[in-house]
């Protein structure tokens, strides 16, 4: 079997593992089966980018990691990541910034990670980079003289032409791309985009999903990312029997519980649906003291401008919904911008009546699954989602809703809040049979195997 070498910008804690959440439950069981080895950033900075990485073992997993030049780091993340692509990639152009002293520290970047990751690999390795942040990377291997197998996934969502031309320079990132021979997206409509910027960007001849371009050949498929729909599952019942869970509950009292949980991103839809929230206690006052909607906001890239006055945004909204709606002795809205550990977390989703995901646009989401995992067969809540979520494509029987409309969302909240028991399991069991078969392990294997089936170049 291959050695499979997964590149991306952040690398879990070696001891923590799968533990960590996030890319690492999905790729875990990959990265033991085939000796792998992950590669990334160490979380530090250095006057210059490591020529070396720090490599240790833990569980038969190699961990690679290199420091990024202090003089870089801003402008490669606040700068074109989260500053430039981050916006585009979500269709916000009216949020983009652009700078080209950020696009050349992104590309120094980009060009370190290839420079200190070519030399660890061997031509039958099987190569996968991850996301937004090292889009130059497959191009930056190739030309370092990597001929191997190369894949990309792209967990957010790939924007159509009209919008990834307004980037300066785009080609240059599609070509990179185009110089691995998988490319993986989330959805049809991501896959569709990309193609369609392929041809119209490039001019490039795209056939059944295959683009050719300077000679060479690249599949676009769709591989939507899962989660451990079992172990999470598991998580939550035993947390629902936990300390914070009974805690949270005792603190209810007999009022039903509407759950949001999103790092502080502009694409996760919060400030309309704190506005819902407000119209759904005006417009259906009986619910009035018989809710309470606990929102979990943990900060995020706070270096970048726009993170800074959404938090203030949404600060001054939830002080006002709760000044005006509030009693003495009930609080409406909940709102923590700390993180809380994932079992809590995993808890108080179990003993929620409403899941309330509705980003503007989100490769996947999967705040969206988890919550559909977590939940007790016998009473299980209603997930209220966005069209705009890449999970909108599987989770067919959740209320789904257009994020743009917070009337839209708060009718949806009051037919979850009322949806009789008999619907809302019948809902939950199609989902949750949906989730245990498409699962965060079974993404990874499919990628892979994908990958593997690419004619050697
Ligand atoms: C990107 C794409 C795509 C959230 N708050 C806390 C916490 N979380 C956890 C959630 C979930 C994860 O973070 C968030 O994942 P999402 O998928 O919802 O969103 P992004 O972070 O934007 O992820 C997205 C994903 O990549 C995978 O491909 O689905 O579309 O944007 O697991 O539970 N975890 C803890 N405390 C918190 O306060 N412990």
């Amino acid at each position: 079997m291959a050695r499979l070498v997964i590149a991306s910008y952040r690398v879990a804690e070696p001891k923590r593992g799968a533990a960590a959440g996030g890319l690492a439950v999905g790729i875990a069981d990959a990265l033991k089966a085939r000796r792998g080895l992950w590669f990334g950033w160490s979380g530090r900075t250095a006057p210059a980018p490591s020529p070396e990485p720090d490599i240790v073992e833990h569980g038969g997993v190699g961990y690679a990691r290199i420091d990024i030049a202090s003089a870089d780091h801003a402008p490669f993340y606040a700068g074109f990541a989260n500053g430039t692509l981050w916006p585009l990639l979500h269709y916000r152009l009216g949020l983009m910034e652009f700078d080209r002293a950020a696009l050349a520290a992104y590309r120094r970047v980009n060009a370190a990670f290839a420079a200190a990751l070519a030399p660890l690999l061997s031509p039958d390795d099987l190569v996968w980079v991850h996301d937004y942040q090292l889009m130059l990377v497959p191009r930056e291997l190739r030309s370092r003289g990597f001929a191997g197998r190369l894949g990309f996934f792209l967990h957010v969502p790939f924007p159509p032409p009209d919008v990834w031309c307004a980037l300066p320079q785009g080609s240059a990132l599609l070509e990179s791309l185009l110089a691995a021979d998988l490319v993986g997206v989330q959805t049809e409509r991501d896959r569709s985009n990309f193609l369609a910027c392929c041809a119209h960007c490039l001019g490039v001849a795209v056939t059944d999903g295959t683009v050719v371009h300077a000679g060479k050949q690249t599949v676009v498929e769709t591989f939507p990312v899962g989660i451990d729909t079992q172990g999470f599952a598991r998580t939550a019942a035993r947390a629902a029997l936990g300390r914070a869970a009974r805690q949270l509950r005792e603190s209810l009292g007999d009022r039903l519980l509407i759950i949001g949980v999103d790092r502080l991103d502009y694409s996760k839809g919060l400030i309309n649906r704190f506005l819902a929230y407000d119209s759904l206690l005006h417009i259906e006052p009986s619910w009035r003291r018989q809710v309470t909607y606990l929102q979990i906001a943990a900060r995020s890239r706070i270096e970048v401008a726009q993170y800074r006055a959404l938090r203030r945004e949404l600060d001054r909204l939830a002080g006002r919904i709760n000044g005006e709606h509030a009693e003495f002795d009930w609080t409406p809205l909940r709102y923590l911008t700390r993180e809380v550990p994932r079992a809590t977390l995993a808890g108080f989703f179990r003993l929620a009546r409403v899941g309330l995901v509705t980003p503007m646009r989100d490769g996947m989401n999967l705040v969206a699954k988890e919550f559909v995992a977590a939940q007790d067969a016998a009473d299980p809540g209603v997930l209220i989602l966005s069209a705009f979520a890449g999970a909108a494509a599987e989770l067919t029987e959740a209320l789904i809703v257009n994020p743009h409309d917070p009337q839209e969302i708060a009718e949806a909240l009051a037919r979850a809040l009322a949806m009789p028991i008999g619907e809302r399991r019948a809902r939950w069991e199609t989902m949750m049979a949906r989730l245990r078969e498409a699962t965060a392990a079974a993404w990874a294997k499919a990628f892979l195997d994908r990958l593997e089936a690419c004619p050697a170049p």
